[in-house]
Order: C-alpha cells, then structure tokens, then sequence
C-alpha cells in the first residue's frame, strides 16, 4: 500500500544553533539541506510539520532545577524561534512540546499544535502515516520522535544529511542512528526521496 507521507522538521531553532544557548555543533549545517527537502515536500504538496522546544522559564529540564541543561528554547524569547534562514512553505503546522515544567518534551509525537491538538492524532486525522524526519538534536529529540512514531506504527525515513547531534557523550548520534535504524526506521538521501514521493 502506497503511504501518504509527512515531513517533519525537529527543533530548528535559534537556541540549538551556534552562539545559541544550547548550540548543537554545526547545528546550522541542516538548514541548507532542509531547505532543500522543503522545496521539494511543498512542490509535492507533502504536509510539513515543524516541531519546537517550548518551555516555560523554569523547568525541571534546566540544570537550575534539577535537569541537565542550560535554559534554551523559552516561550517567546529569541531564541526559541524559529531560524530565520529556514524557509517554511505557507501551511507549516507548528506543533510545540516541553511547554510544561516537569516535562522534558524530547519526543515531538507527545507535542500539540496551536490548537492543543496532539501531533499524533493530527497524524491519524490526516491520514498520514510515513514521516520524513531531520532537524535537531539527532541522539535527544529527534530520536525520541523517530522511536515513538514507530511505537505507534508509523514509517520513518530519517533524512541523515539534514540533522546533527549534541553529543554529550562522543559517539551518541551515530548510536542514537543505529538505535533509531534498529527500531525500523529506514535512511533515505535526496535523491532517493525524490523518487519515493
Ligand atoms: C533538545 C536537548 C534539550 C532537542 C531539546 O531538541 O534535541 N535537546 N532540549
Ligand atoms: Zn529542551
């Protein structure tokens, strides 16, 4: 059965950028291969989802208060925006997570849109059931979405050129990728993408 399919873009953010306040490394090397992938979804009329870490000022996700990390991605603030250099086609559907305090909101799939609707059941509603996945951070939120859209039977494609890791630990996105692959999540290039759509 032909699948009708999605892209999701994970947490492009300011804050996850470099000089933001949690800066992946080279995390601003997806935006020109997203771009690219969101040129081709829109001309394909492929539905876009753009997630976003969202918190509240305290959270028990910052090391202040008990979590690992420094504050980033705070509702509203410059840095929680978007990047300015990804172009989002008109209709992105902004799906936002982590926005209670004793939530880390790694995994997309439990984030709601602007109307409070989970990602999931937007999915499900939207009769969409493959997801095409990049962005950031490959070992926290982008695998936590990929291992919970196959928990709950979607097809992932991770689009490998288009996202980058924080590594804490050297080595976590290459294990984070081989967990995701394990899991049934399959890799796919542009090229192959375009003859996929
Ligand atoms: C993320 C660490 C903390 C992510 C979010 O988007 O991968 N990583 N918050
Ligand atoms: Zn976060």
């Amino acid at each position: 059965m032909k699948r009708r399919s999605a892209l999701l873009v994970v947490d492009v953010q300011v804050d996850f950028c470099p000089e933001g306040a949690l800066a992946v490394p080279d995390g601003d090397q997806v935006l020109a291969p997203l771009n690219r992938y969101l040129d081709l979804f829109s001309e394909a009329s492929t539905p876009v989802f753009a997630s976003r870490d969202w918190h509240p000022p305290a959270s028990k996700h910052f090391r202040e208060n008990g979590g690992i990390w420094p504050p980033h991605c705070i509702q509203g603030t410059a840095g929680a925006a978007f990047h300015p250099r990804l172009r989002f086609p008109e209709g992105t559907i902004v799906v936002s997570k982590g926005m209670a305090d004793w939530d880390d909101g790694y995994s997309a799939m439990a984030g709601v849109t602007e109307n409070g609707t989970p990602l999931t059941m937007l999915l499900h509603r939207m009769a969409l059931d493959r997801l095409y996945v990049g962005g950031l951070a490959t070992d926290y939120c982008v695998k936590e979405t990929v291992l919970d859209a196959l928990k709950e039977g979607f097809a992932v494609t991770l689009l490998t050129d288009a996202m980058r890791g924080v590594d804490v630990q050297p080595g976590d996105s290459h294990r984070a990728a081989k967990a995701m692959l394990e899991a049934g999540a399959e890799e796919a290039s542009f090229d192959s993408v375009l003859s996929a759509l």
